[in-house]
C-alpha cells in the first residue's frame, strides 16, 4: 500500500455515516487515503498535532467533516497551506444543518475552506480526487470515466422516459 494523499478528518464517529461516502468514491477513484476523528472542541490538542504533521507526511487535500458549531475544517485551515474541503454533516446537535453550513463556509478572508453541500461527503471525495489528478494521470483517467458514466446514467433515463411515452421535442430524431 502507497502512503496516503488524502487526510479524512470528522469531529465524531457519528459523522462516519455521511463521511464513508468519500471514502468510498476515493476507494473507487483509486486514491490512497486516511480516516479518523480529530475533534475541535473535545480533542483541541489533537486537532493541532493532526494539522501541524499532515505536509510532512505526504498528504496533499484535507477533507474535514463536523456538524453543528462545526469548527474543524476553518481550524485545519488555519494550521496547513494544504487545501482543506470541508462537509457541513447534519448531526444530532444541529438545528437543521444550516449552523454546520455556515459554520464551515462563513471563512475570513486568507484563510478558505472548499465547503461542499450539507452531507455532501461524496463531493468532497470528488473534489480531493481532482485537486490529485492535477498531478497524477491515472486518478485524472478515472474521474474522466466516473463522468462518462454519469453521462451515461442521463441517456439511459432520457431513452427510458422516451420509451415510457413522454412527449420531448428537443430529442426528436
Ligand atoms: C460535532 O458534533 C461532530 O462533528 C458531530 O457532528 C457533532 C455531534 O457529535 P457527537 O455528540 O455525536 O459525538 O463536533
Amino acid at each position: 500500500m502507497s502512503k496516503p494523499l488524502v487526510g479524512i478528518i470528522m469531529g465524531s464517529e457519528s459523522d462516519l455515516k455521511v463521511m464513508q461516502e468519500a471514502a468510498d468514491i476515493l476507494t473507487q477513484l483509486g486514491v490512497e487515503f486516511e480516516l479518523t476523528v480529530v475533534s475541535a472542541h473535545r480533542t483541541p490538542q489533537r486537532l493541532m498535532e493532526y494539522a501541524a504533521s499532515v505536509q510532512e507526511r505526504g498528504l496533499k487535500v484535507i477533507v474535514a467533516g463536523a456538524g453543528g458549531a462545526a469548527h474543524l475544517p476553518g481550524m485545519i485551515a488555519s494550521v496547513t497551506v494544504l487545501p482543506v474541503i470541508g462537509v457541513p454533516v447534519k448531526s444530532s446537535n444541529s438545528i437543521d444543518g444550516w449552523d454546520s453550513v455556515l459554520s464551515i463556509l462563513q471563512m475570513p478572508s486568507g484563510v478558505p475552506v472548499a465547503t461542499v453541500a450539507l452531507n455532501g461527503a461524496r463531493n468532497a471525495g470528488i473534489l480531493a480526487a481532482q485537486i490529485i489528478g492535477t498531478n497524477d494521470k491515472t486518478v485524472s483517467d478515472k474521474l474522466t470515466a466516473y463522468k462518462e458514466e454519469l453521462k451515461a446514467k442521463v441517456e439511459n433515463s432520457i431513452r427510458e422516459l422516451k420509451i415510457a411515452g413522454y412527449t420531448n421535442t428537443f430529442d426528436n430524431e
